[in-house]
């Protein structure tokens, strides 16, 4: 069993990161990102809400992503644990990721496991690093007024999560600043399964 969420701003290189992690522990990356993409792309309800906030870098609106993510959650490949990429973001979605694996730990009954399974990654990056990777990779949201939106709202929102995690002993720092490969064997050290 092992739980992995992948904190870091963007261009850090969770989604680079979390496919290898999973490949690694046979569990499914969970990109909220990535299902964000899918749901623009088929132009669903969900995507047609959420693709202005993504479109200015702003974080798509709680409502919207809760009941995306624990849909997610409950498919059966889910079961055996998860590699968390793009979510929680916010204080908000820390809380309610907290209260599923409460739930789940409940539910199984198998305290300690669960325990040492939850791994919080922060992937530390400078921001110029990062403006200089997303310039380079040229997805939709990577122009360089949308980036700089998007590493404010991680600073104001989703740096905080780190003393979050850091006061319920669940975090882990990586040097996310190496080659990807250095990066993954920094990870392999960092991650505990139970
Ligand atoms: P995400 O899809 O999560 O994208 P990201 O944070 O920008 O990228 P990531 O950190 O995964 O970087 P990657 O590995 O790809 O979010 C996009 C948008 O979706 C958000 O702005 C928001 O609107 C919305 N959203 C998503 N989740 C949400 C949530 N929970 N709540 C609300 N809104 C949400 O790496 C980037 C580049 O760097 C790649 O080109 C990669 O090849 C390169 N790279 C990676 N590692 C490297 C390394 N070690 N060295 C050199 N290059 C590297």
């Amino acid at each position: 069993m092992v739980q992995v969420i992948f904190l870091g701003p963007p261009g850090s290189g969770k989604g680079t990161q979390a496919a290898r992690v999973s490949e690694l522990f046979q569990v499914p990356h969970i990109s909220t990102g990535d299902i964000l993409r899918t749901h623009v792309a088929q132009q669903t309800d969900l995507g047609q809400k959420a693709k202005a906030f993504m479109d200015r870098g702003d974080l798509v609106p709680d409502g919207l992503i809760l009941d995306m993510v624990l849909d997610r959650l409950h498919q059966p490949d889910a079961q055996k644990g998860w590699i968390l990429d793009g979510f929680p973001r916010n204080v908000a979605q820390a809380t309610f990721i907290e209260q599923v694996v409460l739930q789940q730990k409940a539910e199984n009954a198998s305290e300690n496991a669960q325990d040492k399974s939850l791994n919080t990654i922060n992937l530390e990056v400078p921001d110029q690093v990062l403006i200089e990777r997303l310039l380079a990779r040229g997805r939709a949201d990577d122009c360089e007024q949308t980036i700089r939106h998007r590493l404010q709202v991680y600073h104001e929102q989703t740096e905080p999560l780190i003393q979050f995690y850091r006061d319920r002993n669940q975090l882990s720092i990586v040097n996310g600043n190496l080659s990807v490969d250095q990066v993954t064997a920094e990870l392999k050290k960092a991650i505990v399964a139970a």
